[in-house]
């Protein structure tokens, strides 16, 4: 069964949702109610990283994070953290965040392999050259992405990190342009032989918004997020993180009904 994994940006630019959940209230009714939703997870981050985003030093990050990370643990909802800092990652794990979720997979902060070995949470390692606006050049996406997961795995092993714990993450739109985030997602099976669990964030992306007409709101981007979530799910995916979590959620449902339909006997076989 693929996990929904409920995004909270509480940052005042992330690129769909910047500004939102700037106050602590709205930001916990918006996390209750994707836990309400069918969340397994939320993963609230308190740093953009959108190009040309201002980046943000742990302890104004943590100020950010912190009050609502404590709040949604008190509530029984399971949280995930989402930085690249060492510090900021140890002090939600401190309060009970469950996971740790790296975009930089382990680049960003030389700490942070320490602290997942040391804290023994699961841990996200994200696909990581750079933002959005980082021109890679790729000799084949699928496997370059999926010697570079590996080496970093290699390298989180080293520092003591169960390989059981680390899930990873090709960190579509991450540069990559929206071929490669097609081939990623279509050639995923390619990097769940790596034999750890796989997490898809191609939510509300632009590549996923290419796919519309150049007007379109943003919310018009879920209808083909839930369709990806749906295909991930069937490719194995462990969990989708999405903003949107009702429309991911029937999604799965339909997904879920279509397996458990192919597994029924046929009477009288
Ligand atoms: N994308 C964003 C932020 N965090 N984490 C993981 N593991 N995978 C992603 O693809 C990912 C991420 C950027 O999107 P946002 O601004 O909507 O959070």
């Amino acid at each position: 069964m693929t996990l929904i994994m409920g995004v909270l940006n509480v940052t005042p630019d992330s690129f769909s949702d910047g500004g939102r959940w700037e106050h602590p209230d709205d930001a916990i009714a918006h996390a209750v109610a994707m836990a309400e939703a069918g969340a397994a997870i939320v993963d609230v981050g308190g740093e953009s990283t959108r190009p040309g985003a201002v980046p943000v030093d742990s302890p104004q990050e943590r100020k950010r994070v912190m009050p609502i990370v404590r709040e949604l643990v008190a509530r029984g909802i399971s949280v995930s953290i989402d930085t690249l800092h060492a510090q900021t990652a140890l002090a939600a794990v401190d309060a009970g965040a469950q996971l740790i979720n790296d975009v930089s997979g382990g680049l960003g902060d030389r700490d942070m392999a320490r602290v997942v070995a040391e804290t023994g949470v699961h841990y996200v390692a994200m696909h990581w050259r750079g933002g959005a606006d980082v021109a890679a050049g790729y000799r084949d996406v699928v496997a370059d992405v999926r010697e570079e997961l590996k080496a970093r795995v290699a390298e989180l092993v080293v520092a003591g990190v169960q390989p059981e714990r680390v899930i990873l993450d090709p960190g579509l739109g991450f540069a990559k342009d929206p071929e490669h985030n097609w081939q990623l997602l279509g050639r995923l099976d390619e990097l769940a032989s790596l034999g750890h669990g796989i997490l898809i964030g191609a939510s509300r992306k632009r590549f996923v918004g290419a796919l519309l007409p150049e007007d379109a709101p943003m919310t018009d981007r879920d209808a083909p997020t839930a369709v990806i979530s749906a295909l991930a799910a069937r490719s194995g995916a462990w969990a989708v993180r999405v903003h949107d979590v009702p429309s991911t959620r029937l999604a799965l449902d339909v997904w879920e009904r279509w397996e458990a339909g192919a597994a029924i006997p046929v009477a009288g076989a």
